[in-house]
């Protein structure tokens, strides 16, 4: 169908009926050489790059939803790359590069806005936590820089900079590259990439076992029956452990709810994101003039999809001890993911002890940024059976030599 006025207009009128759908939606085949699990960015963007850098094509991504409902679908689309160890930096620096050609990539405007990332310090340690982290990052050839409170009185006129603020702010670490794009494009983009190079792409399959032979995965069992694959990759976010115990695996890995909160729409007020890791929030504006808030996972562990009181009430305070002004806004909406946390909060992108399977999890409350690093790495560990150098460091082993990456400090959100 061609792309025009009339025909946007016919399909507004006709519900859609006519509308090419932008993937297809095959019936599984018995068979694939690499079945992935879990259609959130993560798994869309390793069958993507499995097709296109590696030449396999044999490849299903296997959704016990709908592609993008997981957590891709829920977050706060904040993408940076200024994480304080050379392991971290590299890899989300190698997902920064690819962000910023993802749309001619893909054909597909995923909306990529590098409108910058401020993230506040409030006290003394704060700011010599900021110099240390940007020193870092600028030795690995990461943008990143220190601004002054009074920089900041500038460029974010809104934000309450007085010296008796609750949480005075000293200054901020910036990454100018930084920024946001759209969480549903990133999804539709890489399936609609990944389905035009032959990768099958089935909604409503969840996965209920994973069968292995002689040391080695053979099959996974699904709602819509057995797919036998030599190779299965799981990217699977908060259900990461579930999956795991199907292959007899236990992960490091513990599942949290995540809370994010839109307000109703406003004018442009916001033209950057600002985080604050001691008062706790952060808040950016999206396209259609929303405010888009967050704070730190709900401490208790779980699968529902939902958070609790206690949090929504701290991160509306943090937000309004930052712009007071937003005190009068009101909230539009608020929802849930469950966030796979693991203690150094770094992701696990690995092998694992039963051949042909690989695990890819452990993003935290930071993972969306990592979506095409993250898939094109993974893509490099199943194609090769071994890791690339960007996710060597990422491997499962850390856990027993105790090489462990501790990012905590530039996790922005606690967890
Ligand atoms: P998902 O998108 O969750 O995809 C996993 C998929 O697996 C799901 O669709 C699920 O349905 C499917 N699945 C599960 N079990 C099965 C099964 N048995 N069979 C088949 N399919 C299955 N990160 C950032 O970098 N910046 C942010 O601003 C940010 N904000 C966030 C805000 C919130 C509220 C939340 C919840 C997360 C946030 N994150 C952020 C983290 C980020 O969203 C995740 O790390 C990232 O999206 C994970 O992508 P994924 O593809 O691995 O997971
Ligand atoms: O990792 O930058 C991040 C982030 C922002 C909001 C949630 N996670």
């Amino acid at each position: 169908m061609k792309y025009s006025a009339l025909n946007l207009v016919r399909n507004a009128l006709t519900g859609n009926r006519n509308w090419t759908p932008a993937w297809r939606s095959p019936e599984p085949a018995r068979e694939y050489d690499v079945v992935i699990v879990g259609g959130g960015g993560h798994g869309l963007a390793t069958a993507y790059y499995l097709a296109k850098e590696h030449g396999i094509r044999r490849v299903a991504v296997l959704e016990k939803g709908w592609i993008g409902g997981g957590n891709t679908g829920r977050n706060t689309t904040i993408v940076r790359s200024n994480y304080l160890w050379t392991e971290a930096s590299l890899l989300y620096e190698k997902s920064m590069q690819l962000w910023e050609g993802l749309s001619q990539d893909l054909n597909y405007n995923v909306m990529f806005s590098q409108r910058g990332v401020y993230n506040l310090g409030h006290t003394l340690q704060d700011m010599r936590d900021i110099e240390r982290r940007v020193s870092a990052n600028r030795l690995n050839g990461i943008d990143a820089e220190v601004v002054t409170a009074a920089q900041l009185k500038t460029a974010i006129p809104y934000l309450d900079t007085s010296p008796d603020a609750r949480y005075p702010i000293l200054g901020a670490s910036l990454q100018r590259r930084a920024g946001v794009a759209r969480h549903d494009a990133v999804a539709w983009g890489f399936a609609r990439a990944a389905d035009s190079l032959g990768v099958d792409i089935i909604e409503q399959c969840e996965v209920t076992a994973i069968r292995t032979e002689q040391g080695g995965v053979s099959a996974v069992e699904t709602t819509r029956g057995t797919i036998r694959a030599g190779k299965v990759g799981v990217v699977v976010a908060g259900n990461a452990s579930v999956l795991a115990s199907m292959a007899g695996l236990r992960l490091p890995v513990e599942s949290h709810p995540l809370q994010a909160f839109v307000s109703e729409p406003l004018k442009p007020v916001l033209d950057t994101v600002v985080m604050s890791n001691a008062v706790h929030g952060y808040v950016s504006q999206s396209d259609k003039g929303e405010l888009v808030i967050g704070a730190g996972i709900d401490a208790y562990l779980g699968y529902g999809q939902r958070g609790s009181f206690p949090t929504i009430e701290h991160t509306m305070e943090a937000i309004i001890t930052l712009f007071p002004i937003f005190s009068r806004v009101r909230m539009l909406r608020l929802w849930g993911g469950i966030v796979d946390v693991c203690p150094d909060a770094c992701p696990i992108i690995s092998k694992t002890p039963v051949a042909g399977l690989y695990f890819n999890c452990g993003w935290g409350t930071g993972g969306f940024k990592a979506t095409p690093g993250s898939g094109w790495t993974f893509a490099h560990t199943i194609a090769q059976d071994r890791p690339h150098e960007l996710n060597a460091p990422f491997d499962l082993e850390r856990f027993t030599t105790g090489a462990l990456i501790d990012e905590h400090g530039a996790a922005a959100v606690a967890h």
